[in-house]
């Protein structure tokens, strides 16, 4: 018998190698076939979307001193054995801070997120601003900041309450890269025409908001996203404009969902995005592709 070289046997054996793996690859279970290669956690229930995720969380802090956006926090998962996480920049509303947002962190992150709760330069920068400053918090997540090696760069979203709602869908129409743009009682008084808005864009509005009236900012704007785009618009009954700084459970679970759907590809979800809310919502409008 011919002996084979140690190069020849290290190739046969890489050779087998691959054809196992590609074995293993190709051939997906059941629930392979139908889930996101960027799912997370344990399949989702009527509950778990309505509380904190299983990821333990913690903390990090950007000085204002960062260029192109007021610094912030990031919350994000500890674990370094689950893959890379998508992530989220959230930017504050008029005259506030990310101190007034301290639900959204751990309540998204503990699902396997990294969540950057984002000042801006100035308190008083507008919509359009506020776009370009989560659009560089996105930028300083993926290059700079500690959570980057965590984070897969392909899977991001915007968010925000406000002005920074309406900053939120400023940058989904800029970037039409952003998996998910989810805007919390949105306004902006430049425009309500969201017509190049190619990004799945959640709209949580309240019903009794006297400062972004729906009918003036979150409706107008909802309609004006094209349907292609997948959208959706919950009004929040009886709730006012604060509404975007409580840990409100159609609210949460409705981003978390959202997010879990959009940036993470996670079907799973898909049995609490069709519907959204079922009770609690005076509005609720949507393209629910199933
Ligand atoms: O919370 C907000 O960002 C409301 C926006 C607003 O009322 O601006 C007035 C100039």
């Amino acid at each position: 018998m011919r002996k084979r070289s140690v190069g020849a046997s290290i190739t046969a054996f890489l050779a087998m190698l691959a054809m196992v793996l590609g074995a293993l690859v190709a051939q997906p279970t059941a629930a392979g076939a139908q889930s996101s290669p960027f799912a997370k956690g344990p399949n989702p229930t009527a509950t778990s979307v309505t509380q904190n995720g299983t990821f333990a969380t913690t903390t990090a802090t950007v000085p204002a001193s960062v260029a192109g956006f007021g610094g912030g926090t990031i919350t994000y998962p500890t674990s370094t054995t689950s893959g890379t996480f998508g992530a989220i920049a959230f930017a504050p509303g008029f005259t506030a801070t990310n101190a007034s947002y301290t639900w959204v962190g751990p309540r998204i992150a503990s699902h396997g997120f990294v969540v950057f709760a984002i000042n801006t330069d100035s308190r008083f920068d507008n919509p359009s601003s506020r776009a370009t400053q989560l659009q560089n918090a996105l930028n300083y997540l993926v290059n700079n900041s500690v959570a980057a090696s965590r984070i897969d760069r392909n899977r991001l979203a915007v968010s925000g309450h406000s002005m920074g709602g309406g900053g939120t869908l400023i940058a989904a129409d800029r970037n039409a890269a952003i998996q998910a743009a989810v805007a919390l009682q949105p306004w902006n008084s430049s425009s309500t025409n969201f017509s190049g808005v190619d990004v799945p864009s959640l709209i949580v509005g309240a019903q009794n908001d006297t400062i972004a009236a729906v009918n003036q900012h979150s409706i107008p704007f909802y309609n004006s996203i094209p349907a292609a785009s997948e959208k959706a618009l919950v009004v929040v009954a009886g709730q006012s404009h604060g509404l975007g700084t409580t840990l409100n459970t159609i609210q949460a679970r409705s981003m978390l969902v959202w997010l879990k759907r959009y940036v993470d590809d996670d079907t799973r979800y898909e049995a609490f995005i069709c519907p959204l809310v079922t009770s609690g919502a005076s509005d609720y409008r949507n393209t629910c592709p199933g």
